[in-house]
């Protein structure tokens, strides 16, 4: 393999440190994937799976405290704090170089020390970017080999002066004392210890491909999101994109494999499937917005998931997927919490424990076989709804930004922004409700700008100045909507029944951009008339539908004094035009309730 003398330098630098046994640089063909595979399944780090029912398939177990992401031990470092804004952890460069090299000190004596190129997005494309994670994980190494382009082939790109992001990861001794995400947007480098959990371990992810890709983004000019990207073919061959927000665990996987519900199957929609977690988005000579997905897996949430929510993951992770966390059945297939299957007489729990159906802890609470945030991880192209475009270099064209949150009460069903800036606003002051079954206390609201706030590596401010910037650039701006599928009624059941249904909303949104639909405009933006939703196949009551798509003027007041309140937060770094816009806001819906 090259090995570049400004990626050696950096990678004997880092080896000093941490100690490692042996150096392997990885090549990323097949047989390097079945030699490390081997090697886990000898160790334990990995168990196999039924080969028949499960081609391809394993299962990993993190450590017990080492199962979700830790943003209170996720730090942006940069020399001015101001730079990370009030919406991150800061430490400055040298204090989190010093404490982290402590933990790193030896970390890796008695293991071997994987190198890893890889690149986020296709490997050659204006939108790439490379980079290379040192790791002693060989878990970290076959999951990153299917969410990432990695091997050989990166290097080539790469150069020998090629820039790419430093990444160093140590499981160490997974105490969680001494675990830490660092994050050096200066320096272009990630450092990760004392974690094995993939979202602070697979540093091409959240780390790479949104905290130090958010900063790159702003200062090359474009936009490096928490977004899922959608194709929507229509019969006619016309595929219109969408890319959308949405917080953590609100169904952007489900969505991003839409199955078009009974009703619409006859108009004959085919759903392309480019990514479900980033999009990378940059203006093209065509004056357009156009998107890539930088990842080339899916890195999904596990329970819940069955052929009703996405029958399209079900069959995405039949073969070839790393589960993590999940419940091990007697005939070496897997189930959890959620599963089409009923639950088994007995399992080995995600901990590795036996495990029975109705089984309680200590406190007498429900046991479940699998943790809540037991994860897959999956290959792009197992997806039947694929889009073949994921690999193309300059993406794919945004018709529509959407933005949505949970929402019990407020926010209609979809409503489409005013203008570019209003959108912007609207990205700005997106935000969840918990619900009792959820977590939190009812009806308490989290704001999640954009759903980026654990994931800017920058001051959410600039952030938002940046984005009104976007939209100078742009000539033939994408439309923005916010959705809530999450209202419910005074019983709190459910106003709209989401899942695949979600396309009859998706196919007004695509009309709107394509000018052939009106709508009924609100203080808060345009919403359907009721009659331009295709209801075929589904029992809705109109009066559901009205409720569902409902502005009540005093919710809003109280909202909009709440999003002042956080806009507060982030002082005069805060751009006047989202000020000017919630004061607009404000005098709309003001005027609209005389
Ligand atoms: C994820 C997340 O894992 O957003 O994708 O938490
Ligand atoms: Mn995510």
């Amino acid at each position: 393999m090259i090995k570049y003398a400004h990626v050696q330098e950096w990678v004997d630098r880092m080896a000093a440190m941490c100690q490692p046994d042996s150096i392997h640089w990885c090549d990323g063909s097949e047989a390097e994937k079945q030699r490390l595979t081997a090697e886990a399944l000898q160790t334990g780090e990995l168990i196999e799976l039924d080969q028949k029912e499960l081609p391809g398939c394993v299962l990993h177990r993190t450590a017990v405290n080492d199962v979700a992401r830790t943003e209170h031990l996720t730090y942006i470092c940069t020399t001015f704090q101001g730079d990370a804004g009030p919406n991150n952890n800061w430490m400055s460069p040298r204090e989190a170089y010093r404490k982290a090299s402590e933990y790193f000190s030896g970390a890796m004596k008695g293991r071997t020390m994987y190198v890893l190129p890889f690149a986020m997005g296709p490997i050659g494309s204006p939108f790439s970017k490379i980079g290379i994670e040192l790791t002693d994980s060989i878990y970290v190494v076959l999951n990153m080999r299917i969410m990432t382009r990695m091997g050989e082939a990166v290097l080539d790109a790469l150069g020998p002066a090629g820039e790419f992001t430093r990444c160093l990861h140590s499981k160490a001794d997974l105490d969680v004392n001494r675990r830490l995400i660092l994050h050096f947007p200066e320096d272009n480098a990630i450092w990760s210890v004392g974690s094995g959990y993939g979202g602070n371990v697979l540093l091409g992810k959240k780390c790479l491909a949104l905290r130090i890709a958010s900063v790159l983004a702003q200062r090359e000019k474009w936009l490096a999101e928490h977004m899922l990207i959608l194709g929507v073919e229509a019969p006619c061959g016309r595929v219109q994109y969408i890319a959308a927000a949405f917080p953590s665990a609100c169904g952007k996987t489900n969505l991003a494999m839409l199955l078009p519900p009974e009703g619409l199957t006859k108009k004959g929609y085919r759903i392309w499937t480019v990514g479900d977690d980033i999009a990378w988005m940059k203006v093209d000579t065509d004056g357009r917005l156009w998107a890539v997905n930088p990842e080339m897996g899916f890195f999904g949430v596990v329970p819940g998931t069955n052929s009703k929510t996405n029958l399209n993951a079900m069959a995405t992770i039949r073969r070839d997927t790393i589960y993590t966390n999940v419940a091990l059945k007697p005939d070496g297939t897997v189930w959890w919490e959620g599963h089409d299957d009923a639950p088994p007489a007995e399992a080995l729990d995600w901990r590795g424990k036996a495990w029975k159906p109705g089984q309680k802890d200590r406190k007498g609470e429900p046991l479940p076989s699998t943790h809540p945030n037991a994860r897959f991880t999956a290959p792009l192209t197992n997806c039947p709804t694929h889009s073949w475009r994921y690999d193309q270099h300059h993406g794919v064209p945004i018709d529509a930004i959407v933005f949505g949150g949970r929402r019990a009460t407020l926010a209609p069903l979809v409503y489409e922004a005013l203008s570019w800036e209003h959108g912007v606003y609207v990205g700005a002051s997106m935000a969840s409700e918990r619900t009792a079954a959820q977590f939190g206390a009812l009806g308490e609201v989290r704001r999640d700008p954009m759903a980026m706030l654990p994931f800017c590596g920058y001051n959410m401010a600039d952030y938002f100045g940046h984005w009104l910037e976007m939209g100078k650039r742009i000539r033939q701006r994408p439309k923005i909507f916010h959705v809530n599928w999450f209202r419910t009624d005074e019983k709190m059941g459910f106003l709209w029944p989401g899942y695949g249904e979600n396309l009859r909303i998706i196919e007004w949104i695509l009309a709107r951009c394509r000018g052939e639909v009106s709508g009924a405009e609100t203080p808060v933006g345009i919403v359907p008339n009721p009659k331009d939703i295709d209801m075929t196949g589904l029992d809705l009551s109109a009066e559901n539908m009205t409720q569902a798509l409902e502005v009540n003027a005093k919710d809003w007041i109280a909202e909009i004094d709440a999003v002042g309140q956080f806009f507060e937060t982030f002082g005069t770094r805060m751009p006047d035009e989202m000020w000017r816009q919630n004061e607009a806001l404000r005098m709309r819906v003001l005027a609209a309730d005389r």
